[in-house]
């Protein structure tokens, strides 16, 4: 593993508790406040609690169920504190003094007042990913991180499925789900196949790599970050150490900058992946085959075969693998090489891969009128993709756009939608964009009902609005059309998630066209 890399340019690097090394030595008298109670702070309080630090979370949402969480974190008498209250200003510890570390979730932002607090204070604010580093200890799984602004989750998971294919012992983990530092704790592992948000990547600070990729870079989550260059740079801090291969995506020239940009170890090396013919030290397509010309010796005069497309369209479900899917799959077969895992098992990985729900899923088809759930696009970049798989399109939009421009997107699909339905709460973009690019397409917007939803689950918030939209796209759907969920925008100011809002969707189509008895 790298020993030599320089911490970044950052000033919180020297003041994080060098005691955190490793997993097992004694965090007694260090005070740390972790933010967020969920599945990225939970195992983090637990963690730390149990190494014997003082640990305190607090929580800006006190209606949650949160009792299985609260009753485990008491046996290690953590201070719990759930409550708009306790996420407006910089918490003290119950004893008074100062916290001596932050631990931060990825869906805070910087500027919350918590955490600008602990800035201003001078006290360090670590994410999930710095600080799974830095606990890994002696544990010499190989990381490989996926990021991009799409494409992570099924390229993490296509990873995965190759690693295992490819005979090692394998977990998809980070972004996806599955939280990073519960993965480094776990010693039979061989191989992290890891997703990062730039969330994460923001609080990550000495984190080096086996192998990187950034995707693609599209504008998002631009309220986060406080715009595109800050955002861009956080994913850039996945090539930072990397020690093997920094993959890029050869058409998105922007991931390339971010190689060049990178302090890297030396001999390390830059891998690109392309969707043309591949030059050497590249990935990419010849005919219907993938091909690696940059992990083998004869690289300059020849290619390995490592798969088909038809084998992409195997690995997410669908009859023909969309330009996407076969990025996705090449960038995972470059970081699957890179740790050895053979051609074959490339090809065996895709084949054995179960395609992620809320991805272009077939929801039902009657009346000539397909119904696609795509709830996992949320963003524009992702959208268009969506929507470049159809024709003729009932396209519901909208959400929370996190800043976003839609107006590409809007223009690139105005010549195949039917009809437009809003939803959510940022649709005064959408409607000018349409009003703009799309002025004879017809727009129904579904608005949220004052009060709908109180006392329900969370998980069932936004079943009225999915409905309602449903309905409107039923009427407004011709035979031949598909009915496309790909909002371009977060969910959460209507869904508990966008997965839930995939499966409100989808419970509303299957309840039109067959209602129960
Ligand atoms: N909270 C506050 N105040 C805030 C923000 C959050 O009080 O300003 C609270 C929330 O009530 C919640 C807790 O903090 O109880 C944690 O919230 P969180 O949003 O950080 O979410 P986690 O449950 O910890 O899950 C996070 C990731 N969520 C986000 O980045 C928003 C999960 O990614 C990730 O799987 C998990 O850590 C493990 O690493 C989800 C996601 O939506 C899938 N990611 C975004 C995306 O993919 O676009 C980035």
């Amino acid at each position: 593993m790298t020993e030599t890399i320089p911490p970044l340019d950052y000033p919180d690097a020297a003041r994080i508790p060098a005691a955190l090394a490793g997993p097992t030595s004694s965090l007694a008298g260090l005070r740390v406040l972790v933010t967020g109670l969920g599945v990225s702070g939970f195992p983090a309080a637990v963690h730390l609690a149990e190494r014997g630090a003082a640990v305190t979370v607090v929580d800006g949402d006190a209606e949650r169920d949160e009792r299985e969480r609260e009753q485990i974190l008491s046996v290690f008498d953590v201070d719990i504190r759930r409550g708009a209250e306790h996420a407006a200003a910089l918490p003290q510890p119950a004893g008074g003094g100062a916290f001596d570390l932050v631990v931060t979730s990825p869906g805070w932002r910087p500027d919350s007042p918590v955490l600008a607090g602990a800035r201003a204070a001078g006290i360090p604010v670590i994410g999930e990913v710095e600080l799974a580093w830095r606990v890994r200890g002696a544990n010499d799984a190989r990381w490989l991180v996926v990021t991009g602004t799409n494409g992570k989750t099924t390229t993490t998971s296509m990873l995965a499925a190759m690693l295992r294919a490819g005979g090692l012992r394998a977990r998809a983990c980070g972004n996806i789900g599955d939280p990073l530092l519960e993965a480094v704790l776990d010693p039979e592992l061989d191989v992290l196949a890891i997703e990062l948000s730039s969330f994460q990547l923001h609080w990550e600070l000495s984190m080096g790599a086996h192998a990187a990729v950034v995707l693609n870079l599209a504008d998002d989550h631009l309220d986060w970050h406080g715009g595109a260059d800050a955002y861009r740079a956080d994913k850039g801090r996945a090539y930072h150490g990397v020690e093997r291969a920094c993959v890029y995506n050869v058409d998105d020239p922007a991931t390339r900058a971010l190689v060049e940009a990178a302090d890297v170890v030396p001999g390390a090396r830059a891998v690109g992946f392309t969707l043309g013919t591949p030059g050497p030290g590249e990935f990419g397509l010849v005919g219907e085959l993938l091909v690696d010309r940059a992990f083998i010796p004869a690289r300059y005069s020849a290619a390995a075969e490592i798969a088909e497309t038809a084998d992409v369209a195997a690995a997410v479900g669908a009859a023909e693998a969309g330009p996407h899917h076969l990025a996705d799959a090449l960038a995972a077969a470059a970081l699957a090489r890179s740790v050895g895992v053979e051609p074959l098992a490339v090809r065996e990985g895709l084949r054995a891969h179960a395609p992620g729900a809320h991805r272009s899923t077939l929801v039902a088809e009657e009346g000539g009128v397909s119904w696609i759930d795509d709830s996992k696009a949320t963003n524009p970049h992702a959208a268009a993709a969506a929507l470049a798989a159809h024709d003729s399109v009932v396209w519901i939009a909208g959400g929370l756009l996190k800043g976003a421009d839609v107006s590409g997107l809007v223009a690139q699909a105005a010549d195949r939608l039917r009809a437009v339905v809003l939803i959510g709460a940022d649709r005064s973009a959408l409607r000018a964009a349409l009003a703009a690019h799309a002025p004879e397409v017809p727009v129904a917007e579904v608005e949220p009902q004052a009060g709908a939803g109180a006392g329900l689950p969370a998980e069932r918030r936004g079943a009225d609005i999915a409905a309602a939209a449903v309905a409107r796209a039923s009427d407004l759907a011709r035979p031949g059309d598909a009915v496309v969920l790909a909002p371009a925008a977060a969910s959460m100011d209507q869904f508990l998630s966008y997965a839930t809002r995939g499966e409100l969707f989808a419970e509303a189509v299957r309840a039109r066209i067959a209602p129960e008895p």
